[in-house]
């Protein structure tokens, strides 16, 4: 049988972490979505050409490129989809929107404020010409964060006055964890604040439908220098005490204070070195009718109290966010089956192709990743000075 559906055809770039998370998405949206596109797996591109080929060969890309350059001539590629460190995104993801394709860009969506104004301007521009670009803040599109922002946006909260967000992992506790380019301010531009700051301001900002307006931070490295590994070291483990160390150039942990411009106060922290939580992503935001609360180590569960309900027999609820009801989950297994990490990355690629064909702008644009990076700017300069900084929202 043929497909009738036209191919979109996918260039993407890089092909470690984010790379493979990628590739499963662009292999699975198609299985179990009918999208109205079909996209093609056209090329992988990464400067080692071998293990860009055992990637190729490991997700079914069709053919390698060395240079990002050779995919914009390409008439075979539709999409650019950015999965490198972000010294590169603004240079790769500008020139692509020039070339008429459309970038799913990763987070966050630059090293710096000017190269984010860059990229939204350029986004603008690409627009017009029906040419469409958004950011991968993948954690919006795990459904209990879906059903906590529709909850929030039926009135179910009331007004908004808490916002309490977290992302805690453990994989720099040990000193001997070897350096990777994460913690290489050239390269990723900043430490936990970026990495994974990022992830919980865009949650806080989409969850509750409101923009940071200032904030107050402090920024702390633990351990000043690791062990040399290469470039292909991966998130955490231990290298010999005796190995060669350089220097860590980003922050190991961030903590902020912030103010929303509808008059809610939020406390932030982003740790590296939070010991034994591996990936607790929490949010928990307190209304005038409600509260809700969200944990990545329970991804599938949404915690909701409904504070008009008779006291007597109130509490927190635990629902089980696994019903066709619920974003997203139609399409996956029977309730209660459970989704994990990797389906928040083919969520993002399904609403891309969706809003592609339907000439929609997606969601989180450039802008929505330009006003983040407005926030991780106000933090570091905060941390720096010891001031209140406002983010400009
Ligand atoms: C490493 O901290 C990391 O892989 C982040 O870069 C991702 O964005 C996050 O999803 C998981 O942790």
């Amino acid at each position: 049988m043929t497909d009738a559906r036209t191919d979109l055809g996918i260039g993407m770039v890089g092909y470690a972490f984010m790379g493979a998370a990628h590739s499963q998405a662009w292999r699975t949206a198609p299985a179990f979505f009918d999208l109205p596109l079909h996209p093609r797996m056209a090329a992988i591109c990464g400067r080692n050409e071998d293990a860009a080929g055992q990637v190729a060969l490991r997700f079914g890309w069709e053919s390698v490129e060395t240079d990002w350059r050779s995919l914009l001539t390409r008439d075979d590629i539709q999409v650019i989809d950015i999965c490198t460190p972000g010294d590169t995104h603004a240079e790769i993801a500008i020139e692509a929107l020039k070339a008429g394709k459309h970038v799913l860009c990763e987070k966050p969506l630059a090293n710096t404020v000017a190269e984010a104004e860059a990229m939204a301007a350029a986004a603008a521009d690409a627009a017009k010409n029906g040419v469409r670009a958004m950011v991968g803040f993948t954690y919006r599109r795990t459904p209990a964060v879906a059903l906590a922002q529709r909850l929030v946006a039926e009135g179910r909260l009331g007004t908004i006055r808490h916002v309490r967000a977290q992302y805690l992992q453990d994989w720099l506790t040990d000193e001997n964890a070897p350096l990777n380019w994460r913690l290489d301010k050239d390269k990723a531009g900043s430490g936990a604040l970026g990495d994974i700051g990022a992830h919980i301001i865009d949650m806080a900002q989409f969850v509750t439908g409101s923009q940071i307006a200032s904030v107050s931070g402090l920024m702390e490295t633990f351990v000043k220098t690791r062990p040399i590994a290469g470039d292909h070291a991966t998130l955490g483990g231990s290298s010999s005490s005796d190995a060669e160390r350089g220097p860590v150039t980003v922050d190991d942990a961030a903590v902020f204070t912030a103010r929303f411009v509808d008059g809610a106060i939020g406390v932030f922290e982003a740790t590296r070195f939070a010991t034994g939580r591996k990936n607790a992503l929490r949010l928990e935001v307190n209304g005038s009718k409600g509260s809700l609360a969200f944990d990545f180590e329970d991804m599938n569960v949404l915690e909701f109290f409904d504070r008009t309900e008779d006291p007597a027999i109130s509490g927190f609820r635990r629902i089980i966010v696994t019903e066709a009801s619920h974003p997203y989950i139609a399409a996956w297994w029977p309730p209660g089956h459970g989704l994990g990490y990797e389906h928040g990355f083919t969520h993002q690629v399904v609403d891309f192709v969706n809003d592609i064909a339907a000439g929609n702008d997606p969601v989180p644009s450039f802008a929505d990743g330009l006003a983040v990076q407005r926030v991780l700017d106000a933090v570091a300069a905060s941390a720096d000075d010891g001031k209140t900084h406002p983010t400009g929202a």
